[in-house]
């Protein structure tokens, strides 16, 4: 009796163990072009506002050919919540 409840708990454990280990499933790439860098240290001061937002990855940001390309986590954060920030920071997203 004990052993069976016992293996029963070990069971949901590896199961929640297994689900919460499938990496990728939330993650996100996108490439937004972006407005209104001039200069490198705009392309800086974006990428730390990027940065500050949790579960984003900062891939490149770039002044010269006006995108960002970032990763996130969708359970962390959304593509809304991004764009608003990057808004936010007097910056336009132009598309995605
Ligand atoms: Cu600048």
């Amino acid at each position: 009796m004990m052993n069976r409840r016992m293996i029963a708990v070990l069971l949901i454990c590896a199961v929640l163990f297994f689900a919460g280990c499938q990496p990728g499933d939330s993650v996100r790439q996108v490439r937004l072009d972006i407005e209104g860098m001039m200069c490198g240290s705009c392309a800086n001061n974006l990428t730390t506002v990027l940065d500050t937002i949790g579960g984003v990855t900062v891939v490149e940001v770039s002044a010269t050919d006006d995108f960002a390309e970032i990763t996130y986590d969708s359970g962390e954060t959304s593509l809304d919540e991004i764009k608003h920030a990057i808004e936010e920071s007097g910056l336009t997203v132009v598309s995605e």
